[in-house]
């Protein structure tokens, strides 16, 4: 018995709430959807091919800095021996932290892993795999909204935490957003506790541009599969066919900006309204957000957090920050 379970929490938004958002969002002038809602059963299962897509540098970034770097990264993190609380927010299939995992587990840290997701189908999935793999670690998934999975875990006030919020998913908020997360989170820890924080580094615009457009169509697949979740989950009618992805990245602002481009005039009906599109009106659907390194050292300093190291790939396009509270 290694003690891995997944707590089945309420579901963390109701689907009340996503239809209010779903409608709220396009009912605005420039109407738009929350990336959030990607990650059903379908859209975890894209996001996977994604990782693997020749174009999507990201994440095979990460994975060299965590596989390669494990040992120094873990000594940061981890610099004495209390009982910590190892949180991840937005953990997804664990396919990286494994790396740091499987060190610790076998430099024997006195770690329990809590892997917190909005998505139950890949918490399902990362706790299966870490079965697995690595039998002896101790682990207890959550299934929740980032903050919300924190607080149940800061409720233990003698543990010493550290918070993992890796991918870039940072990069999927707005600059203001991420600064009033980071000081969400620095306000939720101790001093002396620490994070690592995964962001993508600005680079030549046309890499990041493909990473965004891949030729196999999977980040189009991506977007265009929150339609069908709004079409099964909350009885609308898109018709997908009438939809195209499209992609732009500003090099100015370091944001890159998916939309989904209506292919004529029509109109998509819900149960109890009618949304109208022009023909090649947008729908603002996720922004992934490319940072300088002068810019990260700010978001440290403005959020009260002290930045200590940082990591990178060998091609210097990913960084990982250790920051402490
Ligand atoms: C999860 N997140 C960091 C991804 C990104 O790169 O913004 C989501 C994604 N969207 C399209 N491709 C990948």
């Amino acid at each position: 018995m290694n003690g891995n379970t997944v707590i089945n929490r309420p579901f963390p938004f109701s689907a009340r709430q996503f239809y209010d958002d779903v409608v709220e969002g396009l009912s605005a002038p420039l109407k738009r959807l929350s990336s959030k809602y990607f990650y059903d059963a379908r859209g975890d299962e894209i996001f996977r091919q994604i990782m693997q897509a020749p174009e999507y540098y990201l994440f095979r970034c990460e994975r060299e800095i965590l596989e390669r770097q494990r040992a120094a990264i873990t000594e940061v993190l981890f610099s004495d021996t209390a009982a910590t609380d190892l949180v991840e927010l937005g953990a997804g299939d664990g396919t990286k932290t494994f790396f740091l995992l499987e060190h610790l587990v076998y430099r024997k840290y006195a770690v329990v892993y809590r892997p917190i997701d909005i998505s139950q189908h890949i918490l399902h999935t990362l706790t299966a795999n870490m079965q697995d793999r690595l039998p002896e670690l101790r682990m207890d998934a959550v299934h929740a909204e980032y903050f919300d999975g924190l607080e149940t875990v800061m409720l233990r006030p003698s543990q010493r935490v550290v918070v993992l919020f890796l991918g870039a998913n940072i990069g999927n908020m707005a600059k203001e957003d991420a600064e009033a997360f980071c000081r969400h989170l620095r306000a939720s820890l101790r001093p002396g506790d620490k994070v690592l924080i995964g962001f993508d580094l600005v680079k030549h615009p046309r890499i990041i541009q493909r990473a965004y457009d891949d030729r196999a169509g999977l980040t189009a697949a991506f977007n265009i599969n929150l339609l069908h979740r709004i079409n099964t989950e909350l009885g609308a009618d898109f018709n997908t066919d009438l939809f195209e992805h499209y992609c732009t990245y500003v090099p100015e602002t370091g944001q890159c900006v998916s939309y989904l481009v209506s292919l004529e005039a029509h109109q998509v009906n819900f149960p109890d309204r009618t949304v109208q599109f022009d023909r090649d009106e947008l729908i603002h659907m996720e922004i992934s957000q490319k940072y300088r390194e002068s810019e990260i050292t700010d978001m440290a300093s403005k959020t009260g957090f002290l930045p200590l190291r940082s990591f990178y790939d060998e091609r210097r396009w990913f960084v990982d920050v250790v920051w402490e509270a």
